[in-house]
């Protein structure tokens, strides 16, 4: 088998673009090359994102074995429930989201704005629910799945974050063979990827793409977001495993391809730390790269700790990879840095 025996219903403008970051890398001492691959820049679809790159695989299953309705999960400002209904609409079928309480803060207006008020304009068939949060399986999607058949609907079932699912690394496995050619094309390599890591199968996917390449001189560091560390490196070992033997990768991965950096997810899931909003500050006003403060303000302030650090030594070639998800900012609007400038001052 290799990735190009499964269908991929495009939804993408095409390769997401790659470029530097001069002025980031200057700030942070200018040893370091740091790139950006935008997945928040990937498609026309409700802002596109990470999810949208995972379900041109999953809607094609969903199409294929005749499905009118796609159901998944997340938290109230998830931005893989706002991609799931964007994609269903863009290519006229259902799509029923169960949004959990996974986030404990309560911002001004933190259930009406940003993704949630997307995937209601959208019209998504959005249910609340107010279990907390868990990347796994749960008894309300379960229940959302039930309804949509008792309705007489087809579900096509997406887990959180469409990672937990036979296809769910297919997508980042083929942004490993794009960046491959990219690389080609500017006769470039990075030997260092940064990318955010919570339901796993974005870091897990790009494990397992760049495992065909056979070369060991490429680091993937998956940044922890979910404060749950022990639950996403089990689900990132998994799905990359699977998704390496569903393409064909002909070895068993390596440990040390398996790499999850804790110590940037802040207080909890959805909780921005210090180290969170300077980062977040620091993309934007050096690159005006906006990032967020649940995922890739994260992810951020990993790579920018790791070239402080030296983890990510003098000479490096980093690719950072933007996952997306800047709707949630407007959410965060009451949070100390990241509101009025009146708040920002008096913290
Ligand atoms: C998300 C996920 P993975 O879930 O593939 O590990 O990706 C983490 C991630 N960046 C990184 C952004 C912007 C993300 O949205 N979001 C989830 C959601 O419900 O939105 C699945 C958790």
């Amino acid at each position: 088998m290799s990735l190009d025996d499964f269908r991929r219903e495009p939804l993408l403008f095409g390769p997401s673009p790659v470029h530097p970051l001069p002025r980031l890398s200057e700030e942070l001492g200018g040893e370091v090359e740091i790139w950006a691959k935008r997945e928040d820049g990937n498609s026309g679809i409700a802002f596109g994102g990470n999810k949208v790159r995972k379900l041109e695989y999953l809607v094609a299953d969903a199409i294929d074995t005749g499905c009118d309705t796609l159901v998944s999960i997340g938290g109230i400002q998830s931005n893989h429930t706002r991609q799931v209904t964007g994609v269903a609409r863009k290519l006229g079928l259902g799509a029923v989201t169960v949004q959990e309480g996974w986030v404990d803060y309560n911002d001004l207006a933190y259930d009406k704005v940003g993704n949630i008020q997307l995937t209601r304009i959208m019209g998504g068939d959005v249910r609340i629910d107010p279990a907390g949060f868990d990347i796994g399986i749960r008894d309300s999607w379960q229940r959302a799945l039930e309804s949509v058949r008792e309705a007489g609907g087809t579900p096509y079932p997406i887990p959180a974050g469409g990672s937990d699912h036979p296809l769910g690394g297919l997508g980042f496995a083929n942004w490993a063979r794009e960046v491959a050619q990219q690389e080609a094309e500017l006769d470039t390599f990075f030997d260092t990827v940064i990318v955010c890591t919570v339901t796993g199968s974005s870091h897990a996917g790009m494990i397992a793409g760049f495992a065909l390449e056979d070369r060991d001189d490429r680091r993937v560091l998956g940044i922890d977001a979910s404060a749950t560390l022990e639950k996403t490196v089990d689900q990132v070992t998994r799905i990359a495993r699977n998704t390496a033997d569903a393409i064909g990768v002909d070895r068993p991965l390596r440990d040390d391809e398996i790499t999850v950096v804790p110590g940037y997810e802040g207080p909890a899931y959805g909780i921005p730390d210090r180290t969170t909003v300077e980062a977040i500050h620091l993309g934007a006003r050096t690159e005006g790269m906006l990032t967020d403060p649940v995922y890739e303000g994260k992810s951020l302030a990993g790579l920018i700790g790791m070239v402080r650090s030296g983890e990510i030594p003098a000479g490096s070639r980093v690719l950072y990879c933007h996952l997306g998800g800047q709707p949630a900012l407007s959410a965060y609007a009451g949070y100390p840095g990241l509101g009025s400038p009146e708040r920002e001052l008096s913290h």
